[in-house]
């Protein structure tokens, strides 16, 4: 591991130490045939003169701008003849046009014709938003070139997945997509995922966002001009322009905007937001009996318990280890932790054994599953389980083998009766190095052979070759001869080559695109073939997939988690970055780290932090490496204790977190958010990356520097309550300093004009949970009112239809007004009301029943 880190960090330096290139000038495309109606436009644009600055110029392409809602402008530039390759519909459904005027749009479009340059404009402000006039367009078969030039120093957010500052860079900066097993994951690096998406804050004047649909590989770059302009520019290696740009105004708004384009999340099952416990390394089924025994004699709550690659007969999937983890053993075990409500989901991995004898490749082969090289052969690499094929989710066989072997291998009666699946290694990972499979560059390589006596010879060349099947126009299904292996554009991908630890560019998919071009999706195609098989396992009830791999639109279909981050301080920070950037930019709500870190040794004190930071993120799961010490919560007295603290109040906001979890599926608002989403007005957020929102009441800002008990946050103008203590806090704006933070707290405040519900009473489980009464926690604003939300369904059906509450307080000062749909049947109550202010709080006894509206007074 430690070689292996070597040279990665070795490559990584290399790579970064290139300084982007100046972009060459060309003399781009003239706009012609120009259609303008009062919802949209069309042109034609004609390239003006050859320039092929990496590969071939497309001479003729289309322009079609679309004021699709009032808030949201859709931007396409195609190669006239839709050969170019384009996302499937099927793989991103494009959200419909609404045809606005474009006199009734937030945003406006303006354009020269020649050269053809464009900018998008806020009218209500006059702020320029977006506007390529420095450079013409560049739009060839491997490289489409488009730069914007910005506002000096602007405060650019998005653009995931990477682990840098929240905040992005404005200078010297390179954003690189191509999803990468990324160990560590590095800084200014491209890690498992791609989300081309930035939101752009211009304080009062508004936030707006930018999306480019588009999955090639690419290179985002943030810098300024040698003349000092402020810029930020597209290199991408394929695809066509297909911009989203969504108005705002407001930070909040763009979130929900955004969602309606790449799709809202999926609604997660109640029990998902229990606390998760999973390591790679428990050999055997006893190991994992222990643990959750272990829970349980600690008194930490454990609502899921995972299966790692641990469980597998030779890491191959569906399959048990007979005598490391018996399949009766297994069966019986999930069936104890059913009965004492608990859960239990198990790892997929993409790369299927090919060996004859090997049932899930033998059946996949009959249904053509997978990828196949030039010669017609299966596409074969090298994961854990040895010489692999992979699937290709482009053929609907693919989806019937897979969705069958999930229902035979998870079979309740007969097999493991799992209740969420996570799928990992899905960039697609192939531990082959370079093209042949010949590198030994990776120690990951050798670890892989000296597991697997099975290990195969090196690959044949064969998938060197390229082929490229004859087709009509108009299938955007990708450009033919192109150089699909070493485009002249290099991306700056940490691992090198774009072929390299993954499958080869070159191959073709069924659907005849090739990898070239979806490389970046198959993370999330496989989430959504993996929810689609849940679905029609259990068809009422919520799927839960947790995927490594995403891109944009990825949370209509799965949960994610950061990765293999490390046991380290910088990486508990790096969680908060990353939980920003995911949730409250690219609309991936049910997210999180690995709690305590993946990699290396968790230490005591950092583990405790970790522990209670995550309580108040939405996805909470402890997880560690094989080569990493046992790093569960009971495991130190302190980090007991820390837990029983952090799972305990999580489980009292469960439904507070439930509630805007529902409003995220529902419409899209963020579950997380940062700072200035509250405040964007007050410059002193805007680089904020150590706090959050959990929701929109409640202010969570950790202690951030190691081992340290000190911490520094910020307060903008607004009236606070401690949330531990109901004390009252009217801040003028002030960052706040506290010493002696103890190794078991973490400052929490909730923002004046809140209501917060939350169960009277944590509980073992969630289930325990669920039959707890409510408290309704009162914080009055400035101007003495409050108001909250509380979301009630029966926590797991996929459609609720009108069995659901949805419950509106708003607090006058006197009283709490609940009004809204009673349809959720249930005999909780709200059992107190307390209400914060300056002398300490009131309260008020209930009960008060949740079946139809209520008033309590004070
Ligand atoms: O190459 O399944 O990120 O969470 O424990 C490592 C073993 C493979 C990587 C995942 C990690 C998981 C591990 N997997």
């Amino acid at each position: 591991m430690a070689l292996f880190l070597i040279l990665l960090l070795l490559f990584a330096t290399t790579i970064l130490a290139q300084i982007p290139r100046p972009a060459a000038q060309c003399s781009g495309y003239r706009a012609t045939n120009i259609h303008e109606d009062v919802s949209y436009m069309t042109a034609d644009l004609i390239l003006i003169d050859n320039c092929s600055l990496h590969s071939k110029d497309i001479q003729n392409l289309r322009l079609l701008v679309e004021y699709q809602t009032e808030a949201r402008l859709h931007v396409l530039i195609e190669d006239a003849q839709k050969e170019v390759y384009q996302v499937q519909e099927h793989v991103l459904p494009r959200p419909k046009t609404q045809n606005v005027t474009a006199n009734d749009a937030a945003l406006k479009f303006s354009f020269t014709q020649d050269p053809f340059t464009f900018n998008i404009t806020r009218p209500s402000t006059g702020d320029v938003l977006f506007d390529t006039s420095d450079s013409p367009l560049n739009f060839e078969s491997q490289y489409v070139r488009v730069r914007t030039s910005l506002p000096q120093n602007p405060n650019l957010y998005g653009l995931g997945e990477h682990s840098d500052d929240f905040r992005l860079p404005t200078s010297g900066y390179r954003r690189t997509f191509w999803n990468a097993e990324s160990p560590f994951i590095p800084n200014h690096a491209n890690l498992y995922g791609s989300h081309p998406v930035y939101f752009d804050h211009r304080g009062e004047s508004g936030t707006h966002g930018v999306f480019l649909l588009n999955s090639n590989g690419m290179d985002i770059i943030i810098d300024k001009t040698e003349s000092g302009q402020q810029y930020l520019e597209y290199n991408a290696i394929g695809g066509v322009l297909d911009f989203y740009f969504v108005a705002g105004p407001q930070p909040a708004e763009v979130s929900k905007q955004y969602a309606e384009i790449v799709g809202l999340p999926a609604m997660m099952p109640y029990w998902t937001f229990g606390f998760h416990q999973c390591k790679y390394g428990w050999s055997t089924i006893d190991h994992v009996a222990e643990v959750v025994a272990n829970y349980s004699a600690a008194g930490i709550p454990l609502e899921v318990v995972w299966g790692d690659i641990d469980y597998m007969e030779e890491k191959r999937d569906f399959s048990t280890d007979p005598s490391r983890y018996p399949l009766d053993r297994v069966r019986a075990l999930v069936d104890n932790l059913h009965q004492n409500n608990q859960h239990y989901i198990q790892i997929l991995d993409p790369g299927i054994r090919r060996l004859d004898s090997y049932g899930p490749y033998t059946r996949g082969a009959e249904k053509r599953a997978f990828l196949r090289a030039s010669d017609g052969s299966f596409y074969r690499g090298m994961q854990w389980p040895g010489e692999v094929v992979w699937p290709d989710w482009f053929t609907p066989g693919t989806q019937d083998w897979w969705t069958s072997e999930i229902l035979s291998f998870y079979n309740r009666s007969t097999g493991i009766d799992v209740d969420g699946l996570w799928v990992d290694m899905n960039e697609a990972s192939n531990m082959c190095g370079d093209m042949n499979c010949l590198t030994s560059a990776s120690t990951i390589i050798t670890t892989a052979v000296g597991k697997n006596p099975h290990q195969p010879p090196p690959l044949p060349p064969h998938h060197r070759r390229q082929t490229t099947p004859p087709r009509k126009t108009g299938h955007k299904l990708g450009l033919p001869d192109r150089d699909l292996l070493s485009p002249t554009y290099p991306i700056a991908s940490h691992r090198g080559p774009l072929s390299a630890f993954t499958l080869y560019t070159n191959v073709t998919n069924a659907d005849g695109s090739h990898q070239y071009d979806t490389h970046n999706l198959y993370g999330s195609m496989m989430s959504a073939a993996t929810r689609r098989a849940l679905l029609t396992r259990t068809p009422r009830k919520r799927p839960f997939v947790l995927t490594r791999s995403t891109f944009a639109g990825v949370a209509a279909h799965a949960a994610h988690w950061f990765g293999d981050n490390a046991s380290t301080w910088d990486h508990y920070r790096t969680a908060i970055r990353q939980l920003l950037g995911a949730a409250a930019v690219q609309a991936m709500p049910m997210v999180g780290s690995d709690v305590c870190g993946f990699n290396g040794e968790a230490e005591e004190k950092m583990c405790a932090r970790w522990a209670l930071m995550a309580a108040f993120q939405p996805f909470y799961r402890n997880h560690a490496d094989v080569s990493a010490p046992d790093q569960e919560f009971y495991r130190w007295p302190l980090v007991g204790e820390a837990a029983r603290k952090a799972v305990g109040v999580r489980y009292r906001l469960l439904d507070y977190l439930y509630t805007a979890m529902w409003r995220a599926s529902e419409q899209g608002r963020a579950v997380v958010s940062p700072l200035w989403f509250g405040y964007p007005g007050d410059e002193a957020t805007w680089g904020v990356q150590t706090q959050w929102f959990l929701g929109e009441a409640l202010l969570v800002s950790p202690v951030v520097d190691d081992d340290s008990q000190t911490v520094r946050y910020y307060l903008p103008k607004d009236v606070w309550y401690d949330f531990w203590t109901g004390e009252k806090v009217v801040s003028a704006g002030e960052m706040k300093r506290v010493e002696g933070v103890a190794w078991t707290d973490i400052p929490v405040h909730i923002k004046g004009g809140s209501i917060v519900p939350m169960r009277a009473n944590s509980a073992n489980t969630t289930a325990e949970l669920r039959k707890q009464n409510f408290v309704i926690t009162v914080a009055p604003g400035a101007d003495g009112t409050a108001r909250g939300e509380l979301y009630l369904d029966d926590g797991e059906s996929l459609d609720v239809g009108d069995k659901k509450s949805v419950i509106t307080m708003n607090w006058n000062g006197k009283a709490v007004e609940a009004s809204g749909t009673f349809g959720y049947d249930t005999d909780v109550v709200v059992e107190r009301v307390v209400v914060l202010g300056d002398g300490g709080s009131r309260t008020q006894e209930g009960p008060w029943g949740l079946r139809k509206a209520f008033t309590l007074h004070l």
